[in-house]
């Protein structure tokens, strides 16, 4: 029987070069095939300006390697896209990555074997790869979202998604730009649009919170300083809510004076990033300490933006802060003072279509040259659907999801034997700094592989039961916080037809992780582990 590999990898982002690597560590044999011309991930697609890590650069960055940490050097404090592109070419040298990479090669269809115990994956370069195992490393946010616009085709100009930007760079110098989507990319995006073009019209559905980040280089001193002090700090980040080494759950909201939240507020603020949410216990459980923090934020947006009326539409009033993915900016709400840049409510007044130059609402006509799309990912699930994966009997992975994705722990299915999920729905991921959850996965699995082949295992299943006692105590965690509180991606509310399940796990990486290792240290619970025969 052809067999390719011990473990076939699908995306060569972070979960899998690192799984790459972690494989050919034990001893197996892996190949990974990936749709772009390089490695990175979500790093290689979303090239649009200002895109940055709103995760400090010496925590999103592996751990697994200590030479690796210690010799690679960022340069912010919050790194640049073209940096981390950068590091993750540097890994892939380093590890000599590579010559198990098929690059430029897309998953079509993977089909479990059940007579051989064996995936067979089709890819659009023909062909086909045999494996017992079939690891997805395919991306949390990796399927752009393309927004129904009514009459987009009229549009002469150009369309540009920001998930998929143009490798050469656009030069927006004299044109005139709309941007449709205001969460992090947008956000990221808009002041550097505005810096270069003649006009910048945004248009705004739902504004979004965003703290600064107050980036800037990291000194030579601090960078000695956090490199030395790594393994505690690396610590400290396993054994944290959110997978990073920042301060958290500090305090409760509720329980300061009025006088001492102000305080706490602006000490968070003024720290910027993603702490001024993690650092408050009680800010996404209750929906009164929620609104304080929020109320704090629309007070700094209304002490930047000069323009009252265009103040008061970016202030986020109709879901709790935080309940959308928090953005972490530079200069976003300054940027609305610029004389080139116009907000336009299309809430309040919709678009009706696009025409040959631009676009209509119901009050106005709009004119630009290029329409930029920051809309967004079908997150989570989408680049697992998108494949045609059957498991037993020939069951379509995305029919078993037709009515909410379950995972158990978010890191296989039940019917989809030896198929593995890094990040999948039930699991962190997207609330954690997504390097250490690769990492936390990536070696899980691994271990998990290794078990089986001293142990003559030939089938790994997640367990039906284990598999829904999972997916209730995903949505009853996240049903206990404000989280569901918003039509947000995490729920799937943002592509159309999506059935609204809670995917991410909020009760913390590092709850999760302690999880996950007494599932192993139990020998596998909620798995049925079969030897080939
Ligand atoms: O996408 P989003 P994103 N008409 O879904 C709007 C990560 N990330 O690419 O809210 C008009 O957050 C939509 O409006 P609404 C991060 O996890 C990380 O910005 O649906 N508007 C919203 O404003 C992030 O959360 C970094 O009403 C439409 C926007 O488009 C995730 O990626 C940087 C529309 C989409 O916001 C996704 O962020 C960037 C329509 N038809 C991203 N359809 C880091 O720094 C959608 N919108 C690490």
């Amino acid at each position: 029987m052809q067999q390719d590999a011990d473990v076939i990898v699908v995306g060569a982002g972070f979960a899998g070069m690192y799984m790459l690597h972690r494989a050919r560590q034990l001893g197996f044999r892996a190949v990974v095939i990936e749709t772009g011309s390089e490695v990175g991930g979500t790093w290689y697609w979303n090239r649009y300006p200002g895109a940055r890590c709103d995760v400090q650069s010496m925590s999103y960055s592996y751990s697994f390697s200590d030479d690796l940490q210690q010799e690679w050097v960022w340069p912010d404090r919050y790194a640049t896209q073209p940096d981390i592109l950068r590091y993750a070419k540097h890994v892939a040298d380093r590890f000599d990555l590579r010559r198990d990479i098929r690059f430029n090669t897309r998953v079509t269809a993977a089909r479990f074997d059940q007579a051989q115990n064996v995936w067979q994956i089709e890819t659009d370069a023909g062909g086909l790869f045999v494996a017992p195992f079939l690891i997805m490393a395919t991306g949390c946010l990796s399927v752009p979202k393309v927004p129904d616009v009514p009459g987009i085709k009229n549009f002469r100009g150009r369309v540009l998604h920001t998930a998929n930007w143009p490798q050469e760079g656009v030069d927006f110098s004299g044109q005139g730009v709309g941007i449709l989507g205001t969460g992090s990319s947008g956000i990221q995006a808009i002041p550097h649009i505005a810096q270069q073009a003649r006009h910048l019209t945004v248009f705004q559905r739902t504004p979004n919170f965003s703290i600064p980040a107050w980036n800037g280089p990291i000194s030579p001193q601090t960078q000695a300083d956090l490199k030395g002090r790594y393994s505690e700090l690396r610590y400290k980040s396993r054994n944290s809510y959110a997978g990073d080494y920042a301060d958290e759950y500090v305090v409760s909201i509720l329980d300061l004076s009025p006088q001492e939240r102000e305080v706490q507020f602006e000490k968070r603020w003024q720290e910027g990033g993603f702490n001024y949410q993690y650092a408050f216990a009680d800010v996404m459980e209750n929906a009164q300490a929620n609104e304080l923090a929020a109320e704090f934020v629309r007070n700094k947006i209304r002490g930047i933006v000069r323009d009252s009326k265009t103040a008061e539409m970016l202030c986020p009033k109709g879901h709790p802060f935080g309940a959308k993915r928090l953005c972490v900016d530079t200069g976003y709400y300054e940027t609305y003072n610029r004389p080139n840049v116009a907000l336009v409510d299309i809430r309040a007044d919709p678009i009706q279509d696009m025409t040959a130059g631009g676009l209509r609402t119901a009050t106005s006509t709009y004119s630009f040259d290029t329409l930029v799309l920051a809309t967004g990912f079908d997150a989570m699930t989408g680049a697992l659907t998108r494949i045609d994966i059957r498991g037993r009997d020939g069951v379509l992975l995305r029919d078993r999801w037709q009515d909410g994705a379950k995972a158990y722990l978010g890191l296989a299915v039940a019917g989809f034997p030896n198929m593995f999920t890094i990040n999948g729905p039930g699991s962190p991921s997207v609330l954690a700094n997504m390097v250490l959850a690769c990492e936390q996965h990536v070696e899980w699995i691994a271990a998990l592989l290794a078990h089986s082949r001293e142990n003559g295992i030939a089938v790994i299943e997640a367990d039906s039961v284990a598999q829904e006692d999972w997916a209730r105590e995903v949505t009853e965690s996240a049903d206990r916080t404000l989280y569901t509180r918003a039509a947000s991606w995490y729920l799937g509310a943002n592509v159309p037809g999506k059935p609204r399940v809670f995917m991410p796990y909020v009760e913390g990486f590092c709850v999760y992780s302690r999880t996950c290792d007494a599932v192993a240290a139990s020998g596998y619970s909620g798995f049925h582990l079969a030897s080939g025969g």
